[in-house]
């Protein structure tokens, strides 16, 4: 089995569309972040849903932990797992100061890292809301605590912090508290394991940073023994009858919510809140390819499978219902009242990730790569201060204002949410998207992303530096200049996209291969590779990038009979401001020409594209609702349909966009 590693370490982006991106994670999202975490800033923080116990007044995150730390005094506030927002930023700084040293933002996070370090209580607990409101419950209701979930954030963020800043507090701190976990919930303490799986991937960034095996087989240990009870989280319940519930509601759920319906290796569905079930898979993903696990992998496919295949948008997007923000069945993907929330599809990236370390084949980066140009980019106002928690392919203000099944699904990005998740989980994947474009195995470099960038990296015996350059995805030309100082040669395997339709790959001059509709016949499994590499090469990859329309599989009701618009890995909406209301109108001629533009205004720097369609035009008022249809003839007229890319809506106020438009009739 081929086991390969996430490409870490120092990267310079240098491409417009990425380098615009750090500069707003670094000089607006991540100060931004850090004023709403402190509350030093008055924001108007929504609810995620219609929902009156959501606590939505302010984020406390930080003062959580000064109150803990004895430095102030007060109660927790907020949801449970609000020290998992601070975590998160905490990441991202960690990334962003590995980039680029930052005095100020290197003085903040100190701070932080000796603030929560003053809250661990002596034998290594960290939980601000157990150490300030119910010590004596602590790891007592683990189906809604969320301690583990919040341990394994702080893991990944003193990681990162470790390795950006040599910081000992912080890795002392994380050390601590896995051992404390160890000791009450490893192998020889209670049986037990979170509602929320994040533990075990923080356990695995602390065993490949610190190479102790005790991490791997405690995070091994939560993920094997999932399922495997009769009733766990019923059972701690039971013990702790009187206890007020940490999360209302929680105890309705069903177990498969929790993926806890069944052992892990059994299960070949995703099931369940979908964070959780792509942050399950990244940790047996992960541990799969840092052991061999033949089993542990096998499972992984078989998740991966129903998600990509049956489960999963044309956005990137996961989590077909509210209820539960969770998956629902195979080709369930309503447009307008789904969740596709921001962290599912960043947990989706990296679940991805590491699939790529074990299978060398292109899908992973496709999705990875759809992912991340839609759902996720799509969490964020171009500002880098507003957010979304859910990603929808259809919306409609109305529908939000009136409908109480669409009210989770907002028409503007608000400035925080009372459940903080998804921010800063943008923050630290868009600070750290570098360690997405590479997987290394020994003397072989996948290339997965098309990014402009320089990296490091070590493979075929010594280091390979690798300088895309490039403005994907507005180009689809990529130069690489590739420097193998290694002891033995290189092998590189270029992704070549499923969406492409054509390519052609020159290398030092000379074709190499070029190919059509994936490179099906010069490609093995979605890359295509250049052998034997020593020395200095360069590469020149053409990947077509013309508009395509696609549709979606007939067993998706919500799309039969319509078409997205794709361009390279962007896929494209309509929206209102450009295309007048009642988007459900307009319909798409699909022989049409799709003409592209440029344009670098209120949206960026952007490609429009412009489609031929008709519009039915509106009945006179005072029409009657039904009439039998051969008294109802519907006129149309013909009108250019305006697209922009997905990722850039609801930047200009609250108005209807959609995904998915009618083909013309024939
Ligand atoms: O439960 C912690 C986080 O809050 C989840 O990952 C998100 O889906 C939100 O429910
Ligand atoms: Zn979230």
């Amino acid at each position: 089995m081929e086991q390969g590693r996430i490409a870490q370490g120092k990267a310079r982006i240098t491409d417009p569309f990425w380098l615009r991106y750090r500069s707003i994670v670094r000089n607006e999202m991540i100060p931004y972040q850090w004023k709403v975490l402190n509350d030093e800033i008055d924001v108007c923080i929504e609810r995620e849903r219609n929902d009156s116990s959501i606590p939505n007044e302010k984020s406390h995150a930080l003062e959580n932990f000064r109150i803990a730390a004895g430095r102030s005094r007060g109660h927790h506030y907020g949801w449970v797992f609000q020290d998992s927002d601070v975590y998160k930023w905490l990441e991202a700084a960690a990334y962003l100061l590995l980039e680029e040293p930052d005095d100020n933002l290197k003085k903040l996070a100190d701070g932080v890292v000796d603030l929560i370090a003053e809250a661990q209580e002596a034998d290594g607990y960290l939980g601000t809301y157990f150490t300030i409101e119910e010590p004596e419950r602590r790891f007592k209701s683990l189906m809604n605590s969320h301690e583990l979930y919040c341990a394994g954030h702080f893991m990944e963020a003193a990681a990162a912090y470790y390795e950006a800043t040599g910081n000992q507090k912080v890795l002392d701190t994380a050390l601590k508290l896995a051992d404390c976990i160890d000791r009450a919930l490893g192998p020889e303490g209670a049986f037990g394991y979170d509602g929320h799986e994040e533990i075990e991937i923080g356990l695995m960034k602390l065993y490949h940073l610190t190479g102790e095996e005790r991490y791997l087989r405690l995070s091994r240990h939560f993920l094997m023994i999932r399922g495997t009870d009769e009733d766990f989280f019923g059972q701690q319940r039971k013990n702790d009858p009187g206890a007020h519930p940490l999360i209302g509601g929680m105890e309705k759920l069903t177990r498969s919510y929790f993926q806890a319906h069944r052992p892990v290796l059994e299960q070949d569905t995703a099931e369940g809140h979908a964070v959780r079930l792509v942050y399950l898979c990244t940790a047996m993903a992960d541990v799969a390819a840092s052991t061999g696990d033949a089993a542990m992998l096998g499972a992984c496919r078989k998740i991966w499978r129903n998600i990509v295949d049956r489960r999963m948008y044309i956005t990137g997007g996961i989590g077909s219902t509210v209820h539960g923000e969770a998956f629902t069945f195979d080709y369930d993907l309503p447009n307008d009242t789904m969740y596709c929330e921001t962290c599912a599809s960043v947990g989706l990236i990296f679940f991805a990730g590491q699939m790529l370390r074990s299978e060398s084949d292109g899908e992973y980066a496709d999705v990875m790569e759809r992912a991340l140009y839609n759902t996720v980019l799509s969490g964020t106002a171009l500002d880098g201060k507003h957010f979304f928690y859910v990603n929808p392919l259809e919306a409609d203000p109305a529908a939000y204002a009136s409908d109480p099944g669409k009210s989770h699904v907002k028409p503007v990005r608000p400035q925080w949410l009372g459940c903080a998740c998804c921010p800063p989980n943008l923050a630290r994947l868009l600070s750290s998207v570098d360690r997405y474009i590479y997987t290394v195995k020994d003397d072989l470099i996948l290339v997965n992303l098309y990014l402009g960038s320089v990296m490091e990296l070590p493979a075929a015996g010594g280091t390979v530096v690798i300088e895309q350059i490039t403005d994907y995805p507005r180009s689809g030309s990529i130069r690489m200049r590739v420097r193998a100082e290694g002891d033995r040669p290189l092998n590189l395997g270029l992704r070549i996209p499923g969406w492409a339709q054509a390519f052609d790959l020159v290398l030092d001059g000379n074709e190499a291969a070029h190919g059509s509709q994936a490179g099906a016949d010069v490609c093995e499994k979605g890359y295509c590779y250049l052998r034997n590499l020593t020395g200095a090469h360069e590469i020149v990859l053409k990947l077509c990038m013309a508009p395509r329309l696609w549709n979606a599989d007939p067993r998706v009701k919500e799309d039969i009979g319509k078409l997205a618009l794709q361009r390279g890995p962007i896929v494209y909406c309509l929206e209102e401001a450009d295309n007048g209301k009642h988007l459900h109108l307009l319909s798409i001629d699909p022989s049409g020409a799709l003409q592209e533009e440029e344009e670098d205004g209120a949206l960026g720097r952007i490609i429009r594209i412009t489609a031929k369609g008709r519009r039915i035009m509106q009945p006179a008022e005072g029409r009657s609702l039904y009439r039998p249809a051969e008294e109802r003839t519907l006129r149309e007229e013909e009108t250019l349909l305006h697209f922009i890319p997905y990722y850039t809506w609801a930047n200009r106020g609250s108005n209807e966009m959609c995904v998915w438009v009618r083909a013309c009739a024939e």
